[in-house]
């Protein structure tokens, strides 16, 4: 159920003047459908009573709470064709799996209600092959039987996090095997195998290798020690800091979901860092959020707070080369892996936004770098250092902030230790909803470089849109960098492959609160479930992940299914044209970030009454030269740069000649009024689910649509009232502005 204050709040229409977490009621109101830790070490003792009663609580949840949201992606409801039922029940009629350690206790568990919910029985545990039907998970260690088989080379290339699943004959009896060489290769293995069976794929046949492109795949949280999420726009932090207990289940529940779609470490707090999370105290409440985590493969890392050494160390400098100091961080590193064997390491953003860092002290960004770089070593940790840096002392190109990162970075490539990663926005500005690729993706080969992407929705909808990010997630993978010609992919240069990096990754800003469904609109879990396919798989297709989480979270029928998939895949490209077409950005309010407010961003769109766009080019900031030539030459022609980056790297005539043929001023307005008719049009489509999905999840996501479409609307009036009175051209057909206040 949901709560009632939703229908209330939403009555109201737009959402530009609230702030209203209307999930946030219903946190904490139905217990989670997982074991606790508690339940988990009984199963293992007594595993068939206990799954028995499992297995009727799990049914009780799913008929109590199924659409409350809280199961993500994954629900576990039986099986609905019969035919596809029998078939799962005879594949997977008994599980054999080595266990004893906390992993594979977590496998067996997962599999038991996985399998167990998705067939509606239990499913016995076994020791020997001596039927057909049995799954079997092991590593060549563990496991006599998977040591034994004839393509166990294979597995081991595939590394300790890949994994092989096979559809064979052992000891003449048809079996399913999942081997690995690592225990984690047996969790995401076993997950792919849950994920095959929700999605209807074939669970027969099986010859699957797989192992994840990218090394490093983890979660940011910008969450601080009250619980607060700045911009977080759904509910407070998962995390709680003594004396408040830890919430063990939703921890557990959290890493599951990770684990689920390979994501492998998670930077707890903001990365505006309190020192405080470096404190003794502190400390040993990540270690007890370590140790849920770890059977989940999730290392945990903390945003550092570069001037700690003052503020806690009570020294008087955090400068990088004084001796005291890098005393300091040896000794704090030596105190966290004490506790935590296995953190993670470091993030840290440095001399931006009013962040400490070595510029504070007439260091460079590879000073500050490399010092904690050195502190970590030791211990195996990293240190990840963001390139979102805007501080005066780092120098650089003045008026054009796209060159800023680059400008203050570049230089240093070759220059960082060998534990340091750069962690570069998938843009050069902040997340807009849309930018061209970050230019430093293809000018420090020499780095290890990891992409960061907001999940969390800060300048794409907040918790009220509907705004699928996979498809821009991809059009930023695919960009062609050029740095060792056409064809040199960000893809390419994250995976290593135009030079190879002993380190890889992506990282996403979280969306992820206490509140019950975890994320509050209900399509923003397709952004968590799309990061991390794409962190594991950057080469995977935006459509095939959406249809994937879309069948395991709405499980309708095969046309309607289609639809949201549709609804999915136009929703970005319709949210960019409603807030920042033809390549414009940074038209929001401030603080808000959902409100349009273009007359304070003249800088970023420098309308005027010759035309719009910023111009980057030789006869502007000559921003555009941070990028190779192949991808400068490309933005720099009006013949060939994209049109929907057209105003981002040049200032156009109001009456520039569009491939269309229509003017800029007309189809910069064609393009408000598009995007408005999408959501006017997804509101109908989306109504005429109604009897198809869930009605709560229907009922909530029309409701939400509603609120988009108004604030579309006001988008629109607002933007092209403004950008009209330096056009001063008339609106083209159809196109219906309602002047409002507020630019
Ligand atoms: O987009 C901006 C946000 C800041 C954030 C910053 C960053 C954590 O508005 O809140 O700070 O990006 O990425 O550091």
């Amino acid at each position: 159920m949901l709560p009632n204050r939703l229908a209330a709040s939403l009555a109201a229409g737009s959402a530009m003047a609230k702030k209203t977490n209307f999930l946030s009621v219903n946190q904490k109101q139905m217990p989670p459908h997982t074991t606790s830790s508690h339940k988990t070490k009984r199963i293992m003792i007594l595993p068939t009573s206990f799954l028995i009663l499992l297995m009727a609580v799990g049914c009780q949840f799913t008929q109590a709470y199924a659409d409350d949201g809280y199961r993500l992606w994954m629900r576990y409801d039986p099986i609905p064709d019969s035919a596809r039922l029998s078939q799962c029940r005879n594949t997977f009629a008994a599980l054999l799996i080595a266990t004893g350690s906390p992993t594979e206790d977590a496998i067996k568990n997962e599999l038991l209600i996985g399998i167990g919910g998705l067939t509606k029985g239990t499913i016995p545990l076994v020791n020997s092959v001596d039927h057909d039907g049995i799954l079997v998970i092991g590593t060549p260690q563990n496991s006599p039987l998977i040591a034994s088989l004839p393509w166990v080379k294979e597995i081991e290339a595939l590394g300790p996090e890949g994994y092989s699943i096979r559809s064979i004959k052992m000891n003449g009896h048809a079996v399913t095997v999942i081997a690995s060489t690592g225990k984690l290769g047996e969790l995401y293995g076993s997950f792919d195998l849950l994920r095959r069976i929700q999605t209807g794929l074939s669970v027969t046949d099986l010859a699957i290798n797989e192992q994840p492109k990218l090394k490093l795949r983890l979660l940011n949280h910008w969450d601080n020690l009250n619980g607060k999420i700045p911009n977080g726009y759904s509910g407070k932090s998962i995390w709680t800091w003594s004396p408040t207990p830890l919430d063990e289940s939703r921890v557990r529940d959290y890493a599951r979901a990770n684990a689920s779609i390979g994501i492998n470490g998670t930077v707890l707090n903001d990365v505006n860092a309190n020192s405080l999370y470096l404190d003794a105290k502190k400390l040993k409440r990540v270690q007890e959020i370590a140790k849920i985590l770890r059977p989940y493969g999730i290392r945990v890392y903390l945003s550092a707070k570069f001037s700690a050494p003052v503020v806690l160390g009570g020294l008087n400098t955090a400068d990088p080369l004084d001796s005291n100091v890098i005393v300091y961080w040896k000794k704090k590193a030596d105190e966290i892996y004490a506790l935590i064997p296995d953190f993670g390491g470091f993030l840290v953003k440095a001399n931006s936004e009013g962040q400490p860092g070595p510029l504070t002290y007439h260091r460079t960004h590879a000073d500050g770098a490399n010092m904690l770089g050195n502190a970590l070593a030791p211990h195996g940790g990293i240190v990840i250092w963001r390139t979102f840096v805007y501080d005066k002392r780092g120098g650089g190109r003045d008026g054009d902030r796209t060159a800023q990162a680059y400008d203050q970075l570049h230089g240093f490539d070759g220059h960082f230790a060998s534990n340091v990663m750069l962690q570069v926005k998938n843009g050069p500005i902040d997340f807009q909803p849309r930018e061209p690729f970050n230019p430093l993706f293809g000018a420090m080969p020499k780095t290890p470089l990891m992409a960061e992407v907001q999940i969390v929705q800060e300048y794409t909808g907040e918790g009220k849109m509907l705004v699928y990010l996979g498809t821009m997630w991809k059009e930023f993978l695919q960009a062609d960098t050029f740095a060792q010609g056409p064809g040199s992919t960000v893809t390419k240069v994250l995976e290593g492959q135009l030079s190879p990096q002993k380190l890889t990754g992506m990282a996403g800003v979280a969306n992820v609160s206490d509140i019950r469904n975890w994320c509050e609109h209900p399509f923003a879990q397709a952004n968590w479930y799309a990061f991390g396919r794409l962190a594991w798989n950057p080469e995977l297709g935006a459509e095939d992940i959406a249809r994937e989480w879309v069948h395991m979270t709405f499980k309708s029928d095969t046309e309607t299914e289609q639809k949201i998939v549709k609804i999915m895949m136009e929703s970005h490209e319709a949210f960019v044209s409603y807030e920042t077409p033809i390549g414009l950005t940074h038209l929001m309010g401030h603080p808000s970030h959902y409100v349009p407010k273009p007359s304070s961003r003249m800088l970023y769109h420098c309308a005027d009454k010759i035309g719009l766009g910023f111009d980057r080019t030789s006869t502007g900031s000559t921003g555009i030269d941070c990028y190779q030539s192949g991808a400068r030459d490309l933005f720099a022609n009006l013949k060939t740069c994209p049109e929907n980056l057209l105003l981002w790297f040049h200032h156009i005539p109001w009456d520039h000649r569009m491939a269309s043929g229509k003017t800029m001023w007309d189809e910069l307005c064609l393009h408000y009024q598009s995007g408005v008719n999408w959501v006017h049009q997804t509101r109908k489509v989306w109504d005429g689910f109604s009897g198809t999905i869930d009605p709560e999840q229907q009922r909530l996501v029309a409701q939400l649509l509603a609120i988009q479409e108004k604030d579309a609307e006001h988008w629109r009036n607002v933007c092209l009232t403004y950008f009209q009175t330096f056009s001063k051209r008339p609106y083209p057909d159809h196109v219906k502005v309602i002047p409002e206040e507020g630019h």
